[in-house]
């Protein structure tokens, strides 16, 4: 059976590691990603593996390596920090120099119970230079809804790759 790799980026802190775990029913992370987590998970007879990086500077390094051959990209940033939003252009670039080509890609702002400090038009620019599939807003305070979230994220993955 084909493994399905699907990365997650973004900055240090974003919410990508609690995200990933309300997903697939796990209690938060207890502390920052150190290099990278992976998970598996099967859907519609699909396997995939599910690359959680750690955010920190200097794990940077592990990007390429990780997102080598990905069919999946899911870049979480944080809106209520907008240096978060604008360093996925940094990571799209990154990602995807190793990922297949026409990687499918995925943004989600996170953290929407906070203050935003991220208005919709520097969202607007950033994903006009990303080109998601789809843009989403979250809080890891509604596991149901981010559930909801990445079950659709995977559906669209597994419907679009063979
Ligand atoms: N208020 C709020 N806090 C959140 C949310 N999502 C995550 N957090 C908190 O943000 C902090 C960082 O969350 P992580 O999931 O570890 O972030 P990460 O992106 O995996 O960070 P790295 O592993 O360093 O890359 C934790 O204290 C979480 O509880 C959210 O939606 N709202
Ligand atoms: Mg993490």
């Amino acid at each position: 059976m084909t493994v399905l790799k699907v990365v997650l980026c973004g900055d240090g802190g974003v919410g990508k590691s609690t995200l990933t775990r309300a997903f697939l029913g796990r209690e938060p992370p207890e502390r920052l990603t150190v290099g990278a987590d992976f998970y598996t998970y099967e859907y519609k007879g699909k396997k995939f593996l599910i690359v959680d990086i750690g955010g920190e500077e200097r794990f940077r390094f592990i990007l390429p390596l990780v997102a080598k051959k990905a069919v999946g990209l899911i870049y979480v940033f944080d809106l209520s920090r907008p240096s978060t939003l604008f360093s996925l252009v940094e990571w799209d670039i990154h990602a995807k120099a190793t990922a297949k080509p026409g990687a499918i890609t995925f943004v989600i702002g996170n953290k929407a119970d906070l203050k935003r400090k991220v208005d919709n038009a520097a969202i607007e620019e950033v994903c006009g230079k990303i080109n998601p599939v789809k843009y989403y807003e979250s809080t890891a305070l509604d596991r149901e809804r981010v559930r909801k979230i990445f079950n659709e994220i995977f559906n669209t993955i597994a419907s679009r790759t063979s």
